[in-house]
Protein backbone atom coordinates (compact mmCIF):
# COMPACT_ATOMS: atom_id res chain seq x y z
CA UNK A 1 0.00 0.00 0.00
CA UNK A 2 2.86 2.63 0.37
CA UNK A 3 3.76 2.24 -3.27
CA UNK A 4 0.46 3.16 -3.97
CA UNK A 5 0.02 5.93 -1.64
CA UNK A 6 3.43 7.18 -3.27
CA UNK A 7 2.36 6.57 -6.55
CA UNK A 8 -0.82 8.90 -5.92
CA UNK A 9 1.63 11.67 -4.55
CA UNK A 10 3.80 11.48 -7.07
CA UNK A 11 1.18 11.72 -9.74
CA UNK A 12 0.17 15.23 -8.17
CA UNK A 13 3.27 16.20 -7.17
CA UNK A 14 4.04 19.67 -5.60
CA UNK A 15 -0.07 19.67 -5.06
CA UNK A 16 -2.35 18.88 -1.99
CA UNK A 17 -4.18 15.56 -1.88
CA UNK A 18 -6.42 15.56 1.04
CA UNK A 19 -6.51 12.29 3.24
CA UNK A 20 -9.75 11.68 2.31
CA UNK A 21 -9.43 11.67 -1.54
CA UNK A 22 -6.49 9.35 -0.70
CA UNK A 23 -8.05 7.09 1.47
CA UNK A 24 -11.27 6.88 -0.94
CA UNK A 25 -9.41 6.32 -3.84
CA UNK A 26 -6.66 3.37 -2.16
CA UNK A 27 -9.69 1.95 -0.21
CA UNK A 28 -7.61 2.36 3.61
CA UNK A 29 -8.62 4.38 6.22
CA UNK A 30 -6.90 7.97 6.44
CA UNK A 31 -5.14 6.69 9.90
CA UNK A 32 -3.16 4.47 7.40
CA UNK A 33 -2.94 6.79 4.71
CA UNK A 34 -1.07 9.04 7.66
CA UNK A 35 1.23 5.97 8.87
CA UNK A 36 2.27 5.27 4.72
CA UNK A 37 3.26 9.06 4.74
CA UNK A 38 5.34 9.53 7.80
CA UNK A 39 7.40 5.69 6.44
CA UNK A 40 7.99 7.90 3.49
CA UNK A 41 8.88 10.87 4.88
CA UNK A 42 11.35 8.67 6.88
CA UNK A 43 12.54 7.54 4.10
CA UNK A 44 13.50 10.83 2.21
CA UNK A 45 10.32 12.40 0.53
CA UNK A 46 9.40 15.85 1.72
CA UNK A 47 5.85 16.14 2.33
CA UNK A 48 3.95 18.56 3.11
CA UNK A 49 0.78 17.96 5.34
CA UNK A 50 -1.66 20.45 6.48
CA UNK A 51 -4.61 20.11 8.35
CA UNK A 52 -7.78 20.24 6.17
CA UNK A 53 -5.44 20.71 3.12
CA UNK A 54 -4.07 17.20 2.98
CA UNK A 55 -0.47 15.87 1.52
CA UNK A 56 1.48 17.25 -0.79
CA UNK A 57 4.22 15.75 -2.61
CA UNK A 58 7.50 18.25 -2.75
CA UNK A 59 10.60 16.58 -3.35
CA UNK A 60 11.70 13.29 -3.74
CA UNK A 61 15.37 11.55 -2.54
CA UNK A 62 17.28 9.92 -4.82
CA UNK A 63 17.10 6.65 -3.63
CA UNK A 64 16.59 3.29 -5.88
CA UNK A 65 13.86 1.50 -3.70
CA UNK A 66 11.56 -0.82 -4.93
CA UNK A 67 8.23 1.33 -4.86
CA UNK A 68 10.11 4.09 -6.63
CA UNK A 69 11.37 1.71 -9.64
CA UNK A 70 8.16 -0.21 -9.71
CA UNK A 71 6.38 3.02 -10.24
CA UNK A 72 8.61 4.31 -12.55
CA UNK A 73 9.57 1.11 -14.86
CA UNK A 74 5.81 0.18 -14.77
CA UNK A 75 5.03 1.19 -18.33
CA UNK A 76 8.72 -0.83 -19.80
CA UNK A 77 9.24 -4.10 -20.58
CA UNK A 78 11.90 -4.82 -18.02
CA UNK A 79 11.86 -3.85 -14.93
CA UNK A 80 8.53 -5.33 -13.80
CA UNK A 81 9.77 -7.33 -11.02
CA UNK A 82 12.67 -5.42 -8.60
CA UNK A 83 14.97 -6.43 -5.43
CA UNK A 84 16.71 -4.25 -3.78
CA UNK A 85 19.04 -4.50 -0.90
CA UNK A 86 20.53 -2.08 1.49
CA UNK A 87 23.65 -4.68 1.88
CA UNK A 88 24.48 -7.67 -0.50
CA UNK A 89 27.89 -9.76 -1.65
CA UNK A 90 27.15 -8.96 -5.79
CA UNK A 91 23.67 -8.38 -7.16
CA UNK A 92 24.81 -10.76 -9.86
CA UNK A 93 25.13 -13.51 -7.40
CA UNK A 94 21.74 -12.69 -5.92
CA UNK A 95 20.20 -12.71 -9.69
CA UNK A 96 21.91 -15.89 -10.92
CA UNK A 97 20.00 -17.35 -7.51
CA UNK A 98 16.94 -16.04 -8.69
CA UNK A 99 17.52 -16.86 -12.22
CA UNK A 100 18.10 -20.19 -11.01
CA UNK A 101 14.65 -19.97 -9.47
CA UNK A 102 12.88 -19.65 -12.31
CA UNK A 103 12.76 -15.63 -11.95
CA UNK A 104 10.99 -13.65 -15.21
CA UNK A 105 13.33 -12.18 -17.98
CA UNK A 106 13.01 -7.74 -16.62
CA UNK A 107 13.46 -8.92 -13.08
CA UNK A 108 16.32 -6.55 -11.89
CA UNK A 109 18.36 -6.77 -8.31
CA UNK A 110 19.93 -3.33 -7.01
CA UNK A 111 21.33 -2.89 -4.15
CA UNK A 112 22.75 0.59 -2.20
CA UNK A 113 25.99 -1.57 -0.89
CA UNK A 114 28.13 -4.82 -2.51
CA UNK A 115 30.48 -6.26 -0.50
CA UNK A 116 32.39 -8.52 -3.04
CA UNK A 117 31.36 -6.34 -5.90
CA UNK A 118 33.01 -8.61 -8.91
CA UNK A 119 34.69 -7.60 -12.16
CA UNK A 120 35.56 -10.18 -15.24
CA UNK A 121 38.25 -12.82 -14.48
CA UNK A 122 37.77 -12.56 -10.91
CA UNK A 123 38.56 -8.85 -10.20
CA UNK A 124 36.92 -6.82 -7.27
CA UNK A 125 34.54 -3.79 -7.91
CA UNK A 126 33.98 -1.09 -5.96
CA UNK A 127 30.74 0.46 -5.30
CA UNK A 128 30.07 3.34 -3.07
CA UNK A 129 27.04 3.68 -1.02
CA UNK A 130 24.95 5.96 -2.14
CA UNK A 131 26.91 7.46 -4.65
CA UNK A 132 26.79 4.68 -7.19
CA UNK A 133 24.24 2.45 -9.64
CA UNK A 134 24.94 -0.88 -8.65
CA UNK A 135 22.62 -3.14 -10.53
CA UNK A 136 21.60 -6.81 -12.70
CA UNK A 137 19.24 -7.81 -14.77
CA UNK A 138 18.19 -11.12 -15.71
CA UNK A 139 17.03 -11.79 -19.28
CA UNK A 140 16.25 -15.25 -20.90
CA UNK A 141 17.15 -13.98 -24.78
CA UNK A 142 16.68 -16.97 -27.22
CA UNK A 143 19.79 -16.61 -29.27
CA UNK A 144 22.37 -19.22 -29.48
CA UNK A 145 24.82 -19.17 -26.79
CA UNK A 146 27.61 -17.64 -28.78
CA UNK A 147 25.52 -14.72 -29.17
CA UNK A 148 25.58 -13.83 -25.85
CA UNK A 149 28.57 -11.13 -26.01
CA UNK A 150 26.55 -8.82 -27.82
CA UNK A 151 24.30 -8.51 -24.77
CA UNK A 152 27.47 -6.84 -23.28
CA UNK A 153 27.45 -4.29 -26.32
CA UNK A 154 23.53 -3.51 -26.15
CA UNK A 155 24.49 -2.67 -22.25
CA UNK A 156 27.02 -0.41 -22.82
CA UNK A 157 25.66 1.20 -26.00
CA UNK A 158 22.44 1.75 -23.33
CA UNK A 159 24.02 2.73 -20.67
CA UNK A 160 26.09 5.27 -22.34
CA UNK A 161 23.09 6.75 -24.39
CA UNK A 162 21.40 7.15 -20.82
CA UNK A 163 23.88 8.74 -19.40
CA UNK A 164 24.10 11.20 -21.92
CA UNK A 165 20.63 11.87 -22.04
CA UNK A 166 20.90 12.75 -18.68
CA UNK A 167 24.12 14.90 -17.68
CA UNK A 168 25.13 15.74 -22.21
CA UNK A 169 28.08 14.53 -21.41
CA UNK A 170 29.67 12.59 -24.40
CA UNK A 171 30.69 9.40 -22.69
CA UNK A 172 32.48 7.33 -24.97
CA UNK A 173 32.42 3.02 -24.93
CA UNK A 174 35.79 0.80 -24.83
CA UNK A 175 35.05 -2.11 -26.77
CA UNK A 176 33.35 -3.99 -25.47
CA UNK A 177 32.29 -3.58 -21.47
CA UNK A 178 33.33 -0.38 -20.46
CA UNK A 179 31.94 3.21 -19.95
CA UNK A 180 35.04 6.32 -20.23
CA UNK A 181 34.73 9.87 -19.45
CA UNK A 182 37.84 11.45 -19.73
CA UNK A 183 39.78 8.13 -20.43
CA UNK A 184 39.15 7.30 -17.20
CA UNK A 185 36.37 4.17 -16.67
CA UNK A 186 33.02 5.37 -15.11
CA UNK A 187 30.86 2.30 -15.90
CA UNK A 188 31.61 -1.46 -16.03
CA UNK A 189 29.47 -4.33 -17.18
CA UNK A 190 29.83 -7.82 -16.38
CA UNK A 191 27.65 -10.31 -17.96
CA UNK A 192 27.60 -13.73 -17.17
CA UNK A 193 25.46 -16.76 -18.64
CA UNK A 194 24.02 -20.57 -17.81
CA UNK A 195 23.61 -22.11 -20.97
CA UNK A 196 23.53 -25.56 -22.88
CA UNK A 197 24.73 -26.20 -26.28
CA UNK A 198 22.43 -24.34 -28.13
CA UNK A 199 20.21 -22.77 -25.56
CA UNK A 200 20.92 -20.03 -22.52
CA UNK A 201 19.49 -21.04 -20.00
CA UNK A 202 19.35 -17.45 -18.47
CA UNK A 203 21.88 -14.31 -18.94
CA UNK A 204 23.01 -11.82 -15.92
CA UNK A 205 23.92 -8.40 -16.80
CA UNK A 206 25.41 -6.71 -13.98
CA UNK A 207 26.05 -3.08 -14.53
CA UNK A 208 27.91 -0.61 -11.92
CA UNK A 209 27.79 2.83 -12.91
CA UNK A 210 29.93 5.61 -10.62
CA UNK A 211 27.65 8.48 -10.24
CA UNK A 212 28.46 10.92 -7.60
CA UNK A 213 30.86 9.27 -6.17
CA UNK A 214 33.59 11.68 -4.69
CA UNK A 215 36.81 9.79 -3.68
CA UNK A 216 37.08 6.52 -5.10
CA UNK A 217 39.61 3.68 -3.10
CA UNK A 218 43.61 4.22 -3.54
CA UNK A 219 43.89 0.92 -5.44
CA UNK A 220 41.49 2.06 -8.36
CA UNK A 221 41.97 6.15 -8.02
CA UNK A 222 44.00 6.25 -11.39
CA UNK A 223 41.51 4.11 -13.24
CA UNK A 224 38.28 5.44 -12.11
CA UNK A 225 36.06 8.30 -12.37
CA UNK A 226 32.67 9.33 -11.49
CA UNK A 227 29.74 11.30 -13.84
CA UNK A 228 30.13 14.61 -10.84
CA UNK A 229 33.79 14.35 -10.80
CA UNK A 230 33.44 15.30 -15.05
CA UNK A 231 30.32 17.14 -14.44
CA UNK A 232 30.69 19.38 -11.38
CA UNK A 233 27.30 18.82 -9.89
CA UNK A 234 25.45 15.83 -8.35
CA UNK A 235 23.07 13.74 -11.17
CA UNK A 236 19.99 11.53 -10.39
CA UNK A 237 20.84 7.77 -10.44
CA UNK A 238 17.13 7.29 -10.76
CA UNK A 239 16.99 9.32 -13.78
CA UNK A 240 19.79 7.04 -15.08
CA UNK A 241 18.66 3.85 -13.80
CA UNK A 242 15.38 4.80 -15.87
CA UNK A 243 16.47 6.05 -18.83
CA UNK A 244 18.95 3.00 -18.92
CA UNK A 245 16.32 0.64 -18.16
CA UNK A 246 13.75 1.89 -20.93
CA UNK A 247 17.02 2.33 -23.89
CA UNK A 248 18.00 -1.18 -23.02
CA UNK A 249 14.76 -2.50 -23.40
CA UNK A 250 14.31 -0.74 -26.78
CA UNK A 251 17.52 -2.22 -28.07
CA UNK A 252 17.56 -5.66 -26.66
CA UNK A 253 13.80 -6.02 -28.12
CA UNK A 254 14.82 -5.00 -31.07
CA UNK A 255 18.03 -7.54 -31.42
CA UNK A 256 15.94 -10.35 -30.04
CA UNK A 257 12.82 -9.40 -32.99
CA UNK A 258 15.01 -9.26 -35.61
CA UNK A 259 18.18 -10.65 -35.14
CA UNK A 260 20.31 -7.58 -36.20
CA UNK A 261 22.09 -5.50 -34.01
CA UNK A 262 22.53 -2.77 -36.37
CA UNK A 263 21.28 0.01 -34.03
CA UNK A 264 23.59 -1.17 -31.00
CA UNK A 265 26.69 -1.00 -33.21
CA UNK A 266 25.95 2.37 -35.01
CA UNK A 267 26.03 3.38 -31.31
CA UNK A 268 28.87 1.40 -29.78
CA UNK A 269 31.09 2.42 -32.76
CA UNK A 270 30.04 6.21 -32.60
CA UNK A 271 31.28 6.59 -29.48
CA UNK A 272 34.39 4.11 -29.64
CA UNK A 273 37.42 5.10 -27.68
CA UNK A 274 39.12 2.32 -29.37
CA UNK A 275 38.62 2.30 -33.03
CA UNK A 276 41.53 4.03 -34.46
CA UNK A 277 43.88 3.06 -31.91
CA UNK A 278 46.27 0.45 -31.20
CA UNK A 279 45.51 -2.24 -28.87
CA UNK A 280 46.44 -5.00 -26.45
CA UNK A 281 44.23 -7.77 -27.44
CA UNK A 282 44.53 -11.15 -24.73
CA UNK A 283 42.91 -13.74 -24.50
CA UNK A 284 43.64 -17.85 -23.42
CA UNK A 285 46.52 -18.36 -26.32
CA UNK A 286 48.18 -15.48 -26.83
CA UNK A 287 48.64 -11.29 -26.82
CA UNK A 288 48.16 -9.36 -30.03
CA UNK A 289 49.34 -5.86 -30.29
CA UNK A 290 47.41 -4.10 -33.37
CA UNK A 291 45.17 -1.39 -34.45
CA UNK A 292 41.49 -1.20 -33.78
CA UNK A 293 39.94 -0.52 -37.19
CA UNK A 294 36.46 -1.81 -37.28
CA UNK A 295 33.40 -3.36 -35.38
CA UNK A 296 31.30 -5.61 -37.42
CA UNK A 297 27.45 -5.51 -37.75
CA UNK A 298 27.61 -8.59 -35.11
CA UNK A 299 29.78 -6.62 -33.19
CA UNK A 300 32.89 -8.27 -33.56
CA UNK A 301 36.37 -5.59 -33.13
CA UNK A 302 38.05 -6.35 -36.33
CA UNK A 303 42.33 -5.58 -35.48
CA UNK A 304 44.41 -5.54 -38.11
CA UNK A 305 48.30 -6.40 -37.12
CA UNK A 306 51.92 -4.63 -38.75
CA UNK A 307 51.88 -7.44 -41.17
CA UNK A 308 48.34 -6.49 -42.60
CA UNK A 309 46.26 -9.99 -41.04
CA UNK A 310 43.12 -8.35 -39.87
CA UNK A 311 41.11 -10.44 -37.06
CA UNK A 312 37.89 -10.84 -35.88
CA UNK A 313 38.06 -10.22 -32.22
CA UNK A 314 34.65 -11.74 -30.10
CA UNK A 315 35.34 -11.31 -26.67
CA UNK A 316 38.98 -11.03 -24.22
CA UNK A 317 40.63 -8.62 -22.74
CA UNK A 318 41.42 -5.60 -24.76
CA UNK A 319 43.30 -2.27 -23.52
CA UNK A 320 43.71 0.78 -25.17
CA UNK A 321 46.82 2.18 -25.52
CA UNK A 322 46.17 5.55 -23.71
CA UNK A 323 43.01 4.68 -21.65
CA UNK A 324 44.47 1.53 -19.31
CA UNK A 325 47.67 0.57 -17.93
CA UNK A 326 49.07 -0.11 -21.37
CA UNK A 327 51.26 2.41 -22.25
C1 LIG B 1 34.00 -4.73 -14.99
O1 LIG B 1 34.99 -5.67 -14.86
O2 LIG B 1 34.19 -3.60 -15.34
C2 LIG B 1 32.64 -5.22 -14.61
C3 LIG B 1 32.06 -4.51 -13.42
C4 LIG B 1 30.65 -4.94 -13.14
C5 LIG B 1 30.15 -4.41 -11.84
C6 LIG B 1 28.70 -4.71 -11.63
S1 LIG B 1 28.05 -3.87 -10.25
C7 LIG B 1 26.61 -4.79 -10.30
C8 LIG B 1 27.01 -6.21 -10.67
N1 LIG B 1 27.32 -7.00 -9.50
C9 LIG B 1 28.62 -7.38 -9.49
O3 LIG B 1 29.15 -8.07 -8.60
N2 LIG B 1 29.24 -6.89 -10.58
C10 LIG B 1 28.33 -6.16 -11.43
P1 LIG B 1 36.48 -5.50 -15.38
O4 LIG B 1 36.46 -5.05 -16.79
O5 LIG B 1 37.12 -6.78 -15.04
O6 LIG B 1 37.07 -4.33 -14.51
C11 LIG B 1 37.43 -4.49 -13.17
C12 LIG B 1 38.48 -3.45 -12.86
O7 LIG B 1 37.88 -2.15 -12.84
C13 LIG B 1 39.13 -3.61 -11.48
O8 LIG B 1 40.24 -4.45 -11.56
C14 LIG B 1 39.52 -2.19 -11.13
O9 LIG B 1 40.75 -1.84 -11.72
C15 LIG B 1 38.48 -1.35 -11.84
N3 LIG B 1 37.41 -0.91 -10.93
C16 LIG B 1 36.91 -1.50 -9.82
N4 LIG B 1 35.92 -0.78 -9.31
C17 LIG B 1 35.76 0.30 -10.11
C18 LIG B 1 34.89 1.43 -10.10
N5 LIG B 1 33.95 1.58 -9.20
N6 LIG B 1 35.02 2.32 -11.09
C19 LIG B 1 35.96 2.19 -12.06
N7 LIG B 1 36.83 1.15 -12.12
C20 LIG B 1 36.73 0.22 -11.14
Amino acid sequence: MKKEVLEVLKSNKNKFISGEQLSNRLGVTRTSIWKYVNILKKEGYRIESISRKGYKLIEEPDILSKDELLIELKEEKLGNNIYYFETIDSTNNYAKRLALEGAVEGTIVFSEKQTGGRGRLGRMWSSLPGTSISMSIILRPTIHPNEAPKITEISAAATAEAITKVTNLQVGIKWPNDIILNNKKVCGILTEMSAELNNINYVIVGIGVNVNVDEFPEEIGNVATSIKKVLGSEVSRKDIVINMVKEFGDLYYDFINTGSLERTVDICKKRSVTLGKIVRVMNKKETIIAKAIDITKNGELVIRKDNGETIKVISGEVSVRGIDSYV
